[in-house]
């Protein structure tokens, strides 16, 4: 198991790399280039300057997260292929700097969705990612986006930049005629397109879950259940076509068995890497972002790491969002001392699976 931590780069993060590395047990970094628009190619020198900054920090960079797939590959517009093309030269600029692992996502328009970015949790004062179905009902997506973008203290939030949403109700309105169906379609078409060259440079692209785990404002979703992601593997049989499996994500539904899933595709040899974090259930289609401790939410964080350990020991992990604690600011999800606290426990999870195998 690699630990590594999400940064968003120099210019666009409150954390600081030095703060990382001071984190015990943290190996490296799941970069990101956060300016990027979805469809564009990410550049040989801006991935190497990335990546140099932080090498230098004693931290490595094998896995990149949020190289987002253009919304015309989605749609299946005649336009995919360019951007396709884009992808491919993107992958290959990715793999001769040493990145193994690329996290995407497939979700129609948005990333992740909460309604509230800093709901106060009563027991201890801290505030959290939050999501009511109920709260969503009264609002369009125009609204959710603008709360979501008010709400992030000045910071982009990963899937939410400005020129992407730009265009929204146009989306929207595109998607109305696709069905699951011909999202899985075109999806399989964007995985024919790459998957070959990821062979070839030693790639291995990992889908990220929608979040919430059920659709959202009537657009098709199609990653949020082990069945889902049983269909998403078989749409290109190879071992570069894996699941980056969010805990959080998944487990947002009280339907899903997060850790059966990781035995599942652990076993398969499909999970690419993880994303670790707690959830707690508040009702239907109702949840918060927990501390990472087991008994602070709905996840057995043990189980799980157990289950890693025992069918897929060598993944790269990452603490998720944090809560905001200890009255720090920064990008909701993404501050230094909640994921620090869930990367040392993780941690020590880790070391008490090791030893009560031996
Ligand atoms: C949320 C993240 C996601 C993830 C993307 C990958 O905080 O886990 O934004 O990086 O879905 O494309």
């Amino acid at each position: 198991m690699k630990m590594t931590f999400r940064w968003y780069g120099e210019k666009s993060d409150s954390v600081t790399l030095s703060q990382i590395k001071q984190i015990p047990g943290m190996t490296g970094i799941m970069g990101f280039l956060d300016y990027k628009a979805a469809g564009e190619v990410w550049n040989e020198d801006e991935i190497a300057a990335y990546i140099a900054q932080v090498n230098a920090a004693g931290l490595e960079c094998e896995v990149i997260e949020s190289v987002n797939v253009h919304e015309d590959i989605k749609l299946g517009l005649p336009s995919r292929d360019r951007f396709i093309e884009n992808y491919r030269e993107t992958i290959k600029n990715l793999a001769k700097h040493g990145v193994k692992v690329i996290v995407y996502n497939f979700m129609p328009v948005f990333d992740w969705l909460r309604t509230d970015l800093a709901r106060l949790i009563p027991e201890d004062g801290s505030n959290s990612l939050y999501f009511d179905e109920a709260e969503l009902g009264d609002m369009s997506p125009l609204d959710l986006v603008r709360s979501t973008i008010d709400g992030s203290n000045g910071f982009t939030l990963p899937g939410w930049e400005p020129e992407r949403l730009a265009e929204l109700e146009k989306t929207l309105e595109l998607y109305k005629s696709v069905a699951p169906d011909d999202l899985r379609a075109n999806y399989k078409y964007f995985l024919d397109g790459i998957i070959p060259v990821c062979e070839e440079q030693g790639i291995v692209m990992a889908c990220h879950p929608d979040d919430p785990a059920w659709p959202v404002f009537g657009l098709p979703r199609i990653a949020h259940s082990q069945s889902d992601f049983d269909k998403i593997v078989a749409l290109r049989d190879s071992p570069s076509n894996t699941v980056c499996l969010c805990t959080g994500s998944l487990g947002s539904d009280p339907n899903n068995d997060v850790v059966a899933a990781i035995r599942h595709f652990g076993s398969m040899g499909r999970i690419g890497c993880l994303h670790v974090r707690n959830i707690k259930h508040l009702g239907y289609r109702k949840f918060r972002e927990a501390a990472h401790l087991s008994e602070s939410g709905d996840l057995d964080m043990y189980e799980i790491m157990r289950a890693v350990f025992e069918t897929c020991p060598d993944s790269y992990i990452r603490p998720d969002h944090g809560r905001m604690i200890w009255g720090e600011t920064g990008r909701p999800g993404y501050g230094l001392y909640d994921r620090a606290l869930g990367a040392a426990y993780l941690n020590g999870l880790w070391e008490a699976v090791v030893k009560n195998a031996k």
